[in-house]
Parts: C-alpha cells; structure tokens; sequence
C-alpha cells in the first residue's frame, strides 16, 4: 500500500489536491480536496438583485458566462419576466454563452489536457525550418520550460509526425480562442466578465454589422473545430485506447440542458433548450430532471451542517478544522447519489432523448475509435464529448446568428419587486449550473449558487459515497508511483475549476486561514 498526494493539480484551473492510495499498482482510495477558500455568496447579501450578474462573473476568469446566464436566468424568474425575455435578447444570450463554451473547449483539450499525451519538447526537436516550433524550441532552450514542463514521465506514445501536428495545433489554438473572445466581445460587449448579459435580455443591441461579423469569426471557429480538435482527439484516442476503460466513474450523469429556444417561466423540465435536461444512470433512459432531489451534504466539507440544505434555504457557514472533513467543497447529491456533469452529461442525454445530429456524431466517433457507446464513460469519452459539442454548437451558432432581427427589442422592462425569488438553471462548459436569488425589501435576502465542479469534485456525503471524480480515480491502473500520470489524465478528463467550485465563505467575512501554494 502506498498514498500518493498531488498538491496542487497542475494545468487546471484553481487549487485542487488528489490523495490517493494505490495497493497491487491499482487506486484502492482517493480523497480528492478543494484546498482554497473564496468568498461570493455572502458579498451578495443586501445588495441590488441587478448587481449579482455583474458581481458573480468574477467567480471565473474561464467560465463567466454562464454565471452571467444563471444569474440572470434567476434573477428574470424572481421578477417573473422569464417569459418576456425577446428572441433578440434570448439568441444573443445564447451566442455570448456558445462562444464562451467553444473557447473554454479549446483551452481545455490543447492547454490543460493535451500536454498529457503530446510530447511538445520532443516535437521542438525536429523543429527544421517551421516558426512556430523554432520559437518554440528558443524557449525550451533557454530552460524557459513552463507550461510543459515538469510533468509526469513514461508514456507519451504519438508518432514524430502526430507530436508535431499536435504541437503546431496548441498554437494555433491560442489564436483559436482569441477568435473566441473576439466573437464573444462582438455580442456581449467585452471578454471576460461580458455587459451583455442582464435581467431582462440583453444590453447590447442587434445589427446586421454584428451579424455579419460574427459569421465569419465562428467560421473560423469550426475550422479549427473540424480540421484540428477533432482529429487531434481522435488520434490521441488511436494510440491511447485503453483511456476508453479506465476513469468511468459513477455512471450517473446530470444535465440541466443549456441554450434556450423559447423564453418561457419555469425550470429545465419546462424549458425546449438546444441541448436538452435530464439524468441518466448505468446507461439507462433520461429521465426527467426532478430539482427537488438535489440537496448538498457537509459531512466531510468544512462547513456547519444544515437542516435545509437546498438551494434557497441553504446557508454557507464554515467550520475550519471540522472532524471527519477534508474539501471546501461542499457534496451536491441527485436523490443522495453522486452524479457527473459535464459536457459527457449533456451529449449523452441528447443522445439518450433521440437528438439526431448528436447521436450521428457520437456514433461516428464511437466507430472511427472502433468502440461501443459504454465506453464513453471514461478519460477519452469526455475529451470525445467535449470535441462533438464544440462542433455541433459551431453549427447551430451560425443559426442563431442568422435569426436575429435588427432593430427588435433586445430586453424586457423590468421593475425590482418588494420581495419576490427564482432559480436560474443553466450548464457552464464544465456542467450543471445554478443560482438562486431571494429578495425582500428590493435587495438580494440570500444567495446560492451550486457549481459544475463542486458535483464532480465533490467529497465523499454523509453515506461516505465518494464524489465523482473519486468514484473514477478507484480502481485506476498506477504503473509506476513515481509519476502518477494515470491519475492526472483522469483528474483532467473532467475539466475541474477550483475557482468555481470553492465560490464560498464565511458567514461572518472573516479570514479562516491563509494558505501558500508552493
Ligand atoms: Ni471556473 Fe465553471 C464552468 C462554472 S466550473 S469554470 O464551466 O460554473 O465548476
Ligand atoms: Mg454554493
């Protein structure tokens, strides 16, 4: 038996520490930890209900979108405008959101992931007359290593020709995902923390300059999508097919559905989304999101346990030094069991619901990686997943760009009431996303947000079932302790976002404690 402890997660976003403990060359246990202690909810309290789609944005540099889109998806269910919201202000709210999504992908699989499989400082070596790898090669030279360096040793497998291809296409994934923000700034004002998106629609207008714009950024969006990001996962897939059976995790996965195509009140089950709501266990049918099944645990979360522990009712007081507790995340639990989000989620739950072009991509990846559909519960189905989205919502993008009207109504009026609350339901890249607002006497009462990576994070719940991310860490092969590189790969597979995950604090603001990171 031996414990291996990585401290911090390098190349994710925000502070996460796995601890594993590997017996026979397997992983028998993993207690995965949010080490970092933020603070957003609390800020909220007592402040304009307009300011909380501004002020949550800075809860991720990553993924501000979609805390824009939660945030303002709860905030027009408590002023019960959700139904006024008009196409203009819906469809751009939804291509500020799409564009987000594209540029977090890119970032993930090349960026964070990648590295993990592609040699660079190999493909450096045979630089020859390219610009690209000679600068590259400069760099590595003068011992300037980082980001590719240090890393875990003893498995990269691609061709010299694939380590190359893939090397040129980091770079040109950088400029992938300033295509990315550029097309985000063009409808939503400016990236990050857009001023897009606020209650009621949107504050940025409609004009056929826009639109024209926008189409040929997102053209040269999928280019990249299609000509680069696919292939490169599928060739990583070709020499890496043993990522199809190892990380599976809890076999439950959970989508509130994403991308409204009607401005409609109520939550997921009542919404037409583009990519649609529903849980799915064990490869079974999706069914119906049922919200009054989610709860969060604190067992073993530094937190005071709560007797409500759901959304509205739910208070965040922390309790550092807690006995038995070991994250800052707190354990969001679907009808007490562990459930995955994420991009798997969503495209499995189209598929599963008959989603045409979703069930045509999935499977032709599924036959071109020569595997059947139960193995895209694994390291390589989730970089699969993420890459079939990027491409299918490059499509419908150009679609809604092409719908909007210029010079209609981009926003409803809007008057703050005396006391009114909503939940805004809606996915961010990484998954299932939630804020719920209560106002009374016009201001914000209280505030929660439940997030995409506090559910794959999250630690083990009062039934001691682990959370996600560890349920896929046990029973991982570890061939050499030393470099644990089997253990990152399925960390990273789930796109983790620490600054996310740890959006909370002390009920009292005060300072629980102050922690380097070496
Ligand atoms: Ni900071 Fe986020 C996304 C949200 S993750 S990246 O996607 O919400 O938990
Ligand atoms: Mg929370």
């Amino acid at each position: 038996m031996q414990k291996i402890t990585i401290d911090p997660i390098s190349r994710i976003e925000g502070h996460l520490k796995a601890e594993v403990v590997v017996d026979g060359g397997t992983v028998k246990e993993a207690n995965v930890s949010g080490t970092l202690f933020r603070g957003f909810e609390n800020i909220l309290s007592q402040r304009d209900p307009r300011d909380a789609v501004i002020i949550t944005q800075r809860v991720c540099g990553v993924c501000p979108i979609c805390h824009a889109t939660a945030s303002a998806t709860a905030v027009d269910a408590a002023l019960g405008i959700d139904a006024q919201v008009p196409d203009n202000g819906r469809i751009t709210r939804n291509i500020i959101l799409g564009a987000n999504y594209l540029q977090s992908h890119i970032l993930h699989f090349y960026i964070l992931a990648a590295l993990d499989f592609v040699d660079v400082t190999a493909a450096a070596d045979y630089a020859g007359d390219d610009l690209d790898l000679r600068t590259l090669k400069d760099f590595i030279a003068h011992g300037e290593l980082g980001p590719f360096v240090p890393r875990y040793e003893g498995d990269y497998r691609l061709s010299k020709e694939q380590n190359i291809l893939c090397t040129k296409h980091y770079l040109e994934a950088l400029r992938a995902r300033r295509t990315c923000h550029e097309l985000l700034a063009v409808f939503g004002g400016k990236m990050p923390h857009n001023c897009g998106i606020v209650p009621g629609g949107v504050s940025t207008d409609v004009s056929a300059d826009k639109v024209v714009t926008g189409l040929g950024k997102i053209q040269q969006i999928r280019q990249f999508v299609e000509e680069c990001y696919v292939p490169d996962v599928l060739a990583v897939a070709g020499v890496y097919s043993d990522y199809f059976g190892i990380g599976a995790g809890c076999g439950t996965l959970l989508s509130y559905g994403v991308f409204d195509l009607e401005s409609k009140a109520g939550g997921p089950p009542e919404r037409t989304r583009f990519l649609p709501q529903g849980i799915t266990s064990n490869g079974g049918p999706a069914e119906p999101v049922d919200m009054t099944k989610i709860a969060e645990n604190v067992k073993h979360s530094w937190y005071m346990n709560q007797t409500k522990p759901t959304f509205l009712d739910a208070r965040t007081v922390s309790a550092p030094g807690k006995q038995g507790a070991y994250s800052w995340l707190k354990a969001p639990r679907y009808d007490d069991k562990a459930a995955e989000v994420g991009p798997l989620a969503r495209v499995m739950v189209a598929y599963k619901q008959g989603d045409k072009r979703i069930k045509s991509e999935v499977n032709g990846v599924a036959s071109a990686a020569g595997i059947g559909l139960d193995k895209c519960y694994s390291v390589l189905g989730r970089h699969a997943a993420r890459a079939i989205e990027a491409k299918v919502l490059c499509d419908a993008m150009s679609d809604w760009m092409l719908a909007l009207k210029p010079g209609e109504p981009v926003s409803a009026p809007l008057v703050i009431p005396n006391e009114g609350e909503g939940i805004g339901f809606t996915e961010g890249p990484r998954g299932a996303l939630c804020h719920a607002i209560r106002i009374k006497n016009k201001v914000i009462e209280n505030y929660q947000l439940v997030v995409p990576t506090t559910w794959n994070a999250s630690p083990k719940d009062a039934n001691d079932q682990p959370g996600p991310i560890e349920q896929a860490l046990i029973g991982c092969p570890v061939k050499d302790p030393a470099n644990p590189f089997e253990v990152v790969r399925v960390i990273r597979s789930f796109d983790p976002c620490l600054a996310c995950a740890v959006h909370v604090m002390d009920g009292r603001g005060r300072e629980l404690g102050v922690y380097r990171i070496a």
